[in-house]
């Protein structure tokens, strides 16, 4: 009876996700791969509390075409003309980037921002197509250009993009505006309250693609699965995916795949929106993180064309392993939040991920948790080339509201957009639909839904949860036996024996299971410390006692169940959290960081890299 609850919950959930609407156009993938014109750099702006852009005095929303609403233009049409509002460039905000570390002003400011950017554009061909693409704005944002709705996006760390109407973009002044709210409802993805600073504004790039009128939209290359625990096959091997254009073909069209480095070419010919397609190649070098080999692939129709880099592997939870390329692997892992701290900012471009990524390389890591949304698409590119497995999550974070919905749909949106950015991702391995939600039955159909979601849009990877351990019920056994264990591939859980409930010292007689028959992982474990306060190690926040708490939690790890496969703990470096007021250690930092926000490391940042390396070795040496 249960299952047939739960089943019909989940046909719900899946029925309201095809019916529901959606702003923007679908996806256009692989944006570093194809010909764009960039518009970041310095955008005016206008701070807008009481949204007076965006209403009238009677909180009516404004019309199209009403002269005050922020996205119209600016300018009197004389002399006694009342203009109420204005863009100059005595207010402007870098794009990308959020504005609280902009201006004093705008530290801890949610609410609405308007954005304008000025731009000439040269239009070369009447069949072209022209789209604007945001890789992410937090957390609202309504685009109009020329004084025209384009479209509205909600969701903070996705991309999205609007076709541009034909005849709307001009030669000059093209008069793009944005309006961006962060504010938090109890109804968002993710909703009131989080661990994290609430970052607002245009924090990703902005462009516009320039497009045939017929084009690759998006496609999802891959190695075959072989048998269930098998090595993949490096000779003769079978590649396998789709690829996807923008519409149907008025005729056959031709799409052709080459791998220049292997001198390989093969063309497929569609008269159909989306063609499947297989290959073989003759010899290739799998993807691995001690091997991160990329191969440069061109995909092209009669008239577009891109680029991309893609490393072939498999992956798989199998038994009580996990499997990369048919071998089991232990992933030392580490959790990051995208924030540069020495910046109080959050990250966005390359520089800022070989920050954070070889900083998770010091500490002798092969594995990151990108927490708890999805970061800038550099992240995951580095990681590729890097050689680090990733677990790429959405913001269902916390207490959510899993009976609405209209929440779920956009969850489902996000892990949507999140699967199909990075689908091509050989670093990414592990697909995440939340964090920490309370059991119950509500959640776990919700949940169950969107594990579905992931499965169905992507039978390559891992689909995981963050789960939570009832583990201060004072019982010497720990089970992790929340029911969402049953749709995971992979058992996660977050546990802070030691820092929350108790000292680190609860950990010498602390043991873990599962019910499940399946890979277990730590996806969470930590204790914060400020830099270069010294006390005993009893001493709350002193660096002595997050390194006795990595101490015990070490011992106690060497008696972890044997289908243990991993951990990330929490969390690479302090984080600004307006949660953590205590006005000695934190003063707005979540300090659980074995980097500091000035990037000192931590003592307990040498005792988890000590540890990692003695792993590593044992690898090795069992190789
Ligand atoms: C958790 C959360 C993470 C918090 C962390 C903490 O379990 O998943 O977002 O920041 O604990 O520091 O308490």
């Amino acid at each position: 009876m249960v299952d047939i609850k739960r089943s019909l919950s989940i046909l719900f959930f899946c029925f309201c996700s095809t019916i529901a609407s959606r702003a923007q156009d679908s996806l256009i993938t692989d944006i570093p791969g194809r010909q764009t014109i960039s518009l970041n750099g310095s955008w005016q702006y206008i701070m807008d509390p009481y949204e007076t852009g965006f209403y009238d005095y009677r909180y009516k929303e404004l019309a199209q075409n009403t002269p005050a609403a922020y996205w119209s233009s600016d300018v009197p049409a004389n002399k006694s003309d009342l203009k109420e509002f204005g863009y100059t460039d005595k207010y402007t905000l870098q794009v990308p980037g959020d504005w609280n570390h902009q201006y004093p002003k705008f530290q801890y400011y949610e609410g609405t921002v308007w954005y304008k950017k000025s731009f000439d554009y040269h239009i070369k061909s009447k069949n072209d197509k022209v789209y604007l693409y945001f890789g992410a704005v937090n957390y609202r944002a309504d685009v109009y250009l020329n004084g025209k709705k384009l479209g509205m996006h909600v969701g903070g760390f996705t991309p999205f993009n609007f076709e541009i109407p034909k005849g709307l973009l001009k030669s000059k002044n093209n008069y793009l505006v944005v309006r961006v709210n962060n504010n938090r409802h109890k109804d968002d993805v993710p909703t009131l309250n989080t661990d994290w600073w609430n970052y607002g504004g245009i924090t990703r790039n902005v462009c516009l693609v320039e497009l045939p009128n017929l084009f690759i939209r998006d496609y999802f290359i891959h190695l075959k699965k072989g048998k269930l625990g098998t090595v993949p096959a490096s000779k003769n091997a079978d590649i396998i995916g789709w690829i996807n254009l923008n519409r149907t073909p008025e005729t056959q069209e031709k799409i052709a795949i080459e791998i220049p480095e292997l001198n390989f070419k093969k063309e497929f010919s569609t008269s159909q929106k989306k063609v499947a397609v297989n290959f073989n190649l003759p010899k290739i070098q799998l993807w691995s993180p001690e091997h991160p080999k990329l191969y440069r692939i061109i995909i092209s129709t009669k008239n577009d064309r891109i680029v991309d880099k893609i490393g072939f592997r498999t992956v798989e939870a199998y038994s009580k392993q996990v499997l990369l390329n048919g071998k089991p692997i232990f992933m030392r892992g580490i959790s990051i939040h995208e924030e540069i701290p020495q910046e109080e900012r959050r990250a966005y471009s390359e520089k800022d991920a070989e920050q954070l990524l070889s900083q998770a390389k010091e500490l002798d890591c092969n594995m990151v948790r990108l927490a708890h949304y999805p970061h800038d698409e550099t992240m995951t590119r580095l990681a590729d080339s890097l050689g680090i497995l990733v677990w790429s999550e959405i913001p269902v974070y916390w207490t959510i509201d899993f009976a609405d919905k209209n929440v779920y749909q956009n969850a489902e949106n996000q892990l949507e957009t999140m699967i199909t950015r990075d689908h091509n991702r050989a670093s990414v391995i592990i697909w995440s639909v939340g964090n920490e939600t309370p059991v119950s039955p509500t959640r776990t159909n919700f949940m169950h839904a969107l594990i579905n979601k992931a499965h169905q849009m992507d039978n390559t990877r891992m689909v995981s949860a963050a789960l939570e351990v009832n583990y201060n019920s004072g019982k010497k056994m720990n089970v992790v036996d929340d029911p969402l264990g049953a749709f995971v591939d992979l058992v996660a859980f977050n546990e802070y024996l030691g820092w929350y409930g108790g000292s680190p010292d609860k950990c010498s007689t602390t043991n873990w299971s599962t019910i499940y028959n399946k890979p277990l992982f730590i996806s969470e474990t930590g204790a914060g410390a400020k830099y270069g306060f010294h006390a005993d190690s009893l001493t709350r926040f002193s660096e002595e006692y997050q390194a006795w708490y990595y101490k015990e939690q070490i011992a106690m790890l060497k008696r972890m169940p044997e289908n243990w496969v991993g951990m990330s703990p929490w969390v690479l470096a302090d984080f600004r959290s307006p949660k953590r007021n205590n006005p000695l250690y934190q003063e707005g930092w979540n300090r659980k960081g074995l980097f500091d926000d000035k990037g000192n490391k931590k003592e307990a940042f040498y005792i988890l890299q000590a540890y990692y390396k003695s792993l590593e070795e044992k690898d090795l040496n069992e190789k």
